[in-house]
């Protein structure tokens, strides 16, 4: 084994080295040349067969090439393991400032944020917030509410019937019939939710909609009370400005009973498409709690009295925000409801 063959070891080893492109290339060279089966590993071996006196001097030349290719290996390894990890800092590299991607996020239905605003009002007056089934028993939707066997609203074309005792509400009325039978007066609550009838959809109709119904009962409760509450009401809703009109009207529920317009908050009154031309818009029923509710309630009719009134929640709705069609409020197309 000659000088000349270390070598040519030597440069072929540096010469692959400069080649590697990667530290894996760099350990294969490792491999080849200072691995178990490797060239120098192997000229290393041959000693044995050197006379004894010159074994020393081969050594030292063995290990000299060692070490320079060993040098050569870690250096290179280094350069490359730098690269390496720099490339992949690119790679990976993220920009925390960039906006994050948008996220999609819903909105509330018109007939929700309408519900929550009449709510907000009401709480504001001292009101609380009831609720109850909307499968509910014909006792507490017609029975205790006044309405007598033979009112047409008990008609089997006009409500749904489950079985002849159990309906859907008609009217938000039974949750404050249950409430009455539960709890002592004073009591000042509203119920908003869904009622259904028989109705064929169009425009303005649907078998579905959606009504708040108030009642206060306490003693000493008069029609002025009524009065007082419904036009704070509507001073809230559409402004100091708005007027109410209380009209004679009849319910089974109440007497005396009123439907109430207040000026339309499109044109203050002077007429216009929402009002038709009249100034006034419709949307209040209301009255003094019929001493037959009270008592089928458990309420004494002679110490206590009451007022009570409904809306209609869709109405509101689609005046509020010129909704042409009840229909869209009900088919839940996004396009519509993320309008709100
Ligand atoms: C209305 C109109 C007038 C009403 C009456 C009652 C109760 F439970 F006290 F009897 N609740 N709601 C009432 C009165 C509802 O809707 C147009």
């Amino acid at each position: 084994m000659s000088d000349n063959n270390l070598k040519t070891i030597e440069t072929a080893a540096l010469e692959a080295l400069a080649a590697c492109t990667d530290s894996a290339s760099v350990e294969k060279v490792r491999v080849s040349v200072l691995g178990k089966k490797g060239e120098l590993t192997l000229v290393m071996r041959t000693m044995g067969q050197l006379p004894k006196e010159e074994r020393p001097a081969f050594g030292q030349m063995v290990n000299d090439t060692r070490r320079v290719i060993e040098n050569a290996l870690e250096e290179r390894l280094n350069a490359l393991r730098a690269a390496e990890q720099a490339a992949r800092l690119e790679a990976e590299r993220i920009d925390v400032t960039e906006p994050a991607a948008e996220i999609a996020q819903g909105s509330l239905h018109p007939l929700t944020i309408v519900q929550e605003m009449l709510e907000d009002i009401f709480i504001s007056l001292g009101f609380s917030v009831a609720d109850g089934p909307e499968v509910e028993l014909d006792h507490y939707n017609f029975e205790l509410m006044n309405i007598p066997k033979e009112h047409p609203a008990r008609d089997m074309q006009d409500s749904f019937y489950f079985s002849p005792n159990l309906l859907l509400r008609t009217h938000t009325s039974p949750v404050q019939a249950r409430y009455m039978t539960t709890h002592e007066p004073p009591i000042r609550i509203i119920c908003p939710g869904r009622v259904y009838r028989c109705d064929e959809v169009d425009a303005t109709h649907s078998p579905v909609f959606h009504q708040m119904e108030g009642l206060v009962i306490d003693k000493g409760i008069r029609m002025s009370d009524l009065k007082g509450t419904l036009d704070e009401f509507a001073k809230r809703l559409y402004g100091p400005e708005t007027k109410t009109r209380f009209r004679p009207s009849f319910f089974p529920f109440t007497e005396p009973s009123a439907e109430v317009d207040l000026t339309c908050a499109m044109c203050g009154g002077k007429g216009c498409r929402v009002c038709k031309g009249t100034g006034w818009i419709e949307v209040l029923g209301c009255g003094m709690v019929h001493p037959n509710v009270l008592r089928a309630c458990g309420i004494d009719p002679e110490v206590y009295s009451g007022f009570a009134f409904g809306l209609g929640l869709d109405r509101i709705t689609t005046i509020k925000y010129g909704i042409s069609d009840l229909r869209l409020m009900y088919e839940n197309d996004t396009r519509f409801l993320s309008q709100f």
